[in-house]
């Protein structure tokens, strides 16, 4: 062996063993309207595994659909794979529960054996014990170093809105606005309909006000993974059935199941932009110009390009669907080692 080579083979096994979930590894914040539709689950499972391989730190995540079974659901599937430390927040006001229209996060943490004890064990949540997401931001990026944090929102824009409007407190002496500006470098938000224009898409329908206000607010890049990008990559009901194997019972496949009738396909919008924040990588993505994005009164999105515009959003060629599709199925179907 060449001494160079052996040289280079030393540092890749002494940077290997070292911890490198240090000041270089991005932090990551998700924000997911978690139960309304199964892609949320998926990004979990993806995030939790660069958390494990130590390419991002999941600081925490905030839920902004108003059930209590969102929370406690996110808390299950972070028990399971080994991270019950994770802080997971709740978007304030009503309803908090409203059994009239049960979601899958709800039916998978009401699971039985057939002897009647549950089929997912795990220390629950006290819903009064859960914390605002507003607080929880706060408190979480107060303590991050500046330029440090990417934001993934994969539903509606109600806490980020909240965030940016809110004012001092005993975490931060600066603004939601100042703190986002020093402490984030980006959103990576699923968000728009930059194909069919008519299409008012759900994430920005559902809080019309708040996504607009964050689009044309925020202090930092956003980068948007559109509908027609996750439309574009359907994640495969066989590998429900396959990938997830490796235990008797896993929360994510559970709630794949419970959400539709199998066998079933499913965009990956939210697995996608999970990914971006990880592996920003061209084998992947292309990212489109720099310019707006435009909401209107319905929630219709277009994106105008312009000079020293905050805004861009992912495209997909055949290869890099071929190559995302590989790298979602491989990243959300890891066992963490225990
Ligand atoms: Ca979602």
């Amino acid at each position: 062996m060449k001494k160079s080579v052996f040289v280079v083979l030393m540092l890749l096994l002494v940077c290997s063993c070292s911890n490198r979930k240090s000041s270089d590894v991005t932090n990551v914040i998700f924000e997911t309207d978690m139960g309304n539709d199964v892609d949320d689950a998926l990004a979990l499972a993806l995030l939790l595994h660069y958390h494990d391989a130590d390419v991002i730190n999941l600081r925490a995540v905030c839920c902004n659909k108003a059930r209590y079974s969102a929370p406690q659901y996110v808390h299950l599937v972070n028990c399971f794979y080994g991270h019950p430390e994770i802080p997971v927040g709740q978007v304030s006001g009503t309803p908090l529960d409203d059994d009239a229209n049960p979601d899958y996060a709800g039916k998978v943490l009401a699971m039985k054996n057939p002897d009647g004890t549950p089929v997912f064990a795990y220390p629950a949540l006290k819903n009064e014990e859960i914390p605002e997401a507003v607080s929880l931001y706060r408190k979480t990026l107060a303590t991050l170093p500046d330029s440090s944090t990417i934001i993934v929102s994969v539903g509606f824009s109600t806490n980020i809105a909240s965030l940016l409007e809110s004012p001092a407190d005993e975490y931060s002496s600066l603004t939601g606005m100042e703190l986002v500006r020093q402490k984030v470098r980006l959103f990576s938000i699923m968000a728009c309909d930059f194909k069919d224009t008519d299409h008012a898409e759900y994430n920005v329908e559902q809080n019309v006000p708040a996504a607009k206000f964050v689009f044309d607010n925020s202090p930092v890049p956003v980068v948007f993974t559109p509908y027609e990008v996750g439309t574009a990559i359907m994640y495969p009901a066989a590998t429900i059935d396959s990938g997830f194997s490796w235990a008797k019972a896993n929360p994510v496949a559970e709630g794949y199941k419970h959400y539709l009738q199998m066998p079933y396909d499913r965009p990956t919008w939210d697995v996608i932009a999970s990914l971006y924040a990880a592996e920003a990588s061209d084998r992947y993505f292309s990212l489109s110009p720099w310019g707006k994005v435009n909401i209107d009164e319905q929630g219709r999105s277009t994106f105008t390009p312009c000079e020293n515009g905050k805004h861009a959003y992912l495209m997909v060629n055949g290869q890099q669907i071929e190559n995302t599709l590989r790298r979602l199925i491989e990243t959300t179907t890891y066992q963490p080692v225990k």
